[in-house]
């Protein structure tokens, strides 16, 4: 009907002299008008989505365990983060629930370990966590999915509480855990967060890691609100941790880049990164939301450093000199952006010279079990995916 409708539109005498340009106009009033009408007239209906737990249909029995015994220590508050990765290459996505553990001394729910499970393509999924070598035991939080050696299989960094573990995919459905080999083995800090990026566009992967706070079981602090019982701390009453860059020097090791790359800082309390070229310069940049303390934007300069451009770019302070905080960080990216990374990913290559557009950045300040305050767009810029 739509396209009757149009086709009478264009088939009307063609206009000439005087009246071309009236008529033009009002032909294509005329497409508007009947799109306008039969938008009101033609039946809408809502889609209706539907959504049904199959949580143990699938075969996954996963709980968290935050080592809570009763003492309210900060890293309890703290949930664990998760992922998608498709380990084995079959084309079915596996999933990747990360896990904490008791602490020393206070064992209740017995050791506990992240959790892979495997896609049966199915529907189900299998626990085959011990079996790929990942029953390691540790304090995680959060985990980065990044091919750092190139071989066509993802590998896994997992963030923790003491000491984060870097996995390598063998590529036959197991991990080896290479922290030791690789140069990671020592840091021991309050990891939250990671992501993979080759920031010297050297065609191998680096990596970032946002820390939190200095803490640990012996320096936790009292904190109470109603002057009788031990409340949780907020992060104002512990100090800072710098974030750490791992750089990839090849062959699976890795150097402490942080102080050479000038990301040294020991005010922030990071919980998220994301990565972004938002000078469209074709470096990737990097967002850092950190809670209670300004956010950061550090700017890539292509020598292998970063300046931190965060309060210039308005999202370290709000117009009333508080600090914006932060408790996550996304980068929305378009097509373009996802080809980039694709082509890095699976060709082995840096970033391909294709544009990339980041259309906004969206720090969000959420949802830890205890703190929840809205969402926050800060809208840095728009612009169209340009070549290089
Ligand atoms: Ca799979
Ligand atoms: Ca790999
Ligand atoms: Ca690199």
């Amino acid at each position: 009907m739509l396209s009757s409708l149009m086709q009478f539109t264009t088939d009307m005498a063609r206009p000439r002299g005087k009246h071309r340009r009236f008529l033009s106009f009002f032909r294509r009033a005329s497409v508007s008008t009947w799109l306008i009408f039969l938008s009101l007239v033609l039946p809408t209906q809502a889609q209706q989505v539907h959504f049904r737990d199959i949580t143990a249909q699938a075969g996954i029995q996963f709980t968290h365990n935050n080592g809570a015994f009763g003492k309210k220590w900060l890293p309890e508050t703290m949930g664990p983060g998760c992922a998608f990765i498709d380990y084995d290459k079959d084309g079915y996505p596996d999933i990747l629930l990360v896990n904490g553990t008791d602490f020393s001394g206070h064992s209740h729910a017995g050791p506990t370990t992240l959790k892979l499970y495997h896609n049966n393509a199915n529907g189900t999924f299998t626990d085959i966590t011990r079996k790929a070598g990942l029953a390691v035991p540790m304090f995680g939080l959060g985990v980065a999915v990044g091919d750092f050696d190139n071989d066509g299989f993802d590998d896994l960094f997992i963030t923790a509480l003491g000491q984060s573990h870097l996995f390598h995919n063998n590529g036959n459905g197991t991990f080896v855990d290479v922290t030791k080999p690789a140069g990671m083995w020592g840091p021991s800090e309050f990891s939250t967060s990671a992501a993979w990026v080759d920031y010297d566009l050297d065609g191998k992967l680096d990596l970032v890691v946002a820390n939190y706070v200095q803490w640990t079981e012996q320096t936790d602090l009292y904190c109470t609100l109603d002057g009788a019982h031990k409340s949780y701390c907020t992060p104002e009453s512990y100090k800072g941790t710098s974030l750490r860059l791992w750089h990839n020097l090849g062959a699976g090791k890795f150097e402490d880049a942080t102080q050479k790359a000038g990301l040294g800082d020991p005010t922030s309390k990071s919980l998220g990164i994301a990565i972004l070229d938002y000078n469209e310069d074709g470096w990737p940049d990097l967002v850092i939301a950190n809670d209670t303390q300004p956010n950061k934007l550090y700017l890539n300069k292509k020598d292998g450093t970063f300046e931190e451009r965060g309060v210039a770019a308005g999202i370290g302070f709000s117009e009333d000199g508080i600090a914006r905080a932060g408790m996550g960080a996304d980068a929305k990216a378009t097509a373009c952006l996802s080809t980039r990374l694709l082509s890095q990913r699976w060709a082995g290559r840096a970033w391909s010279r294709w544009g990339l557009r980041v259309s906004s950045l969206i720090l969000t300040m959420m949802v830890g079990p205890i703190f929840l305050s809205p969402t926050a767009i800060l809208k840095i810029r728009s612009s169209a995916c340009r070549s290089e």
